[in-house]
């Protein structure tokens, strides 16, 4: 079957009274902000974007060229659409209401510019990953609270990924579907509907140089996956990590695998290393609109409730039955020690 566009597939949606105009053409604002993106990576050296741009964003990180000039883009791109009421970055302390009171609209835009910003320079896949929500009825100057709705209040999510080709995953609570970018048209086109990702696996995903510092269970959970099918799991598990969550987030998309960042000592005052708001939430609801599940390790992801705009969370994501199994591990030691 020939493949359909972006903006076809989401006027269906919008026929199938699944999402209104609005959504439809504030996914397109995004989507459109996202080529722009694709194309100054694309650049890489030749375009000046690589390397650090000399200042730091509230986390404490610097930032990377890219991750400001990703910034930039997307909140140019959205300041005039009409669609938005506030947005949200990671790359900025508080959340903005749109700036023209004319050109607000009823929807709240949170996202990281660039995921992955520790491989930029070393040309390996990063991405943007977004989530939207709705403004509080009667709230035309959103502020940061109005954005700290629980993951199950989103309407649509979705993450781009800048690789070999630039692809956009998207849900809007009726499915996970794929786009790549045509870079001859410049169009998203779909090359998979209805993803499911895979209920078992036999491929994890987490950075092993923090073993030391990660709790019980976690030590416990790891080690049966090492024991391989001599061991409790009585299968073999390979091992990756791009260290791009979008990269090993679309790994998984398209083969099954888990993901984890658990709390380690490094980052237990933090309350993990991985954003909620703008990368776990949305991977949430992205994987579990694809047969997959999302957890800190105790909770499912999308029903915590958000009590900071850059509150950091555990995630375990992907395959169902493996999330469930490394679940299993923290109650069982919550329960006994
Ligand atoms: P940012 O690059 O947006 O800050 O994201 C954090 C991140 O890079 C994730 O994409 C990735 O999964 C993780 O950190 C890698 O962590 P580590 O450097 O510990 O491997």
């Amino acid at each position: 079957m020939k493949p359909i566009s972006l903006t076809r597939y989401l006027i269906e949606e919008q026929h199938a009274g699944r999402i209104n105009a609005d959504l439809r053409l504030l996914i397109e604002v995004v989507a459109r902000a996202c080529k722009s993106i694709s194309i100054a990576i694309g650049k890489g050296a030749l375009g000046g974007v690589l390397g650090d741009a000399g200042t730091g964003n509230i986390q404490g990180e610097a930032q990377k060229k890219l991750d400001v000039l990703s910034n930039d883009i997307l909140l140019e791109a959205n300041a005039w659409g009409g669609h938005l009421a506030g947005l949200a970055s990671e790359e900025m302390d508080h959340s903005q209401p749109i700036p023209d009171a004319a050109r607000r609209g009823n929807y709240l835009l949170l996202f990281d510019p660039l995921d992955g910003s520790s491989n930029i320079d070393v040309n390996i896949s990063v991405g943007t990953i977004f989530s939207v929500l709705r403004c509080p009825d009667g709230v035309t100057t959103p502020g940061d609270e109005h954005f700290l709705q629980p993951g199950t209040t989103q309407v649509c999510a979705g993450y781009t990924t800048y690789g070999p080709s630039t692809m956009l995953v998207l849900t809007v609570g009726h499915g996970t579907h794929v786009f790549t970018l045509d870079r001859e048209v410049g169009t998203f086109m779909m090359t998979r509907r209805d993803v499911q990702v895979p209920a078992d696996t036999k491929e994890f995903a987490v950075n092993m140089s923090n073993q030391r510092f990660w709790e019980p269970p976690m030590q416990r959970y790891v080690a049966d996956l090492l024991k391989g099918k001599e061991g409790p799991r009585s299968k073999d598990f390979n091992m990756r990590w791009v260290a791009s969550m979008v990269a090993d987030v679309h790994r998984i998309i398209t083969r099954g695998g888990i993901f984890s960042y658990p709390l380690d000592e490094k980052c237990r005052e933090k309350g993990g290393k991985l954003r909620l708001m703008y990368e776990a939430n949305p991977m949430a609801f992205i994987i579990e609109q694809a047969g997959g599940a999302a957890s800190t390790g105790r909770q499912r992801m999308l029903e915590v409730q958000p009590t900071g705009l850059h509150q950091r969370v555990p995630v375990f994501l992907g395959s169902r039955n493996e999330v469930a199994e490394a679940v299993r591990y923290h109650e069982q030691f919550d329960r006994e020690g």
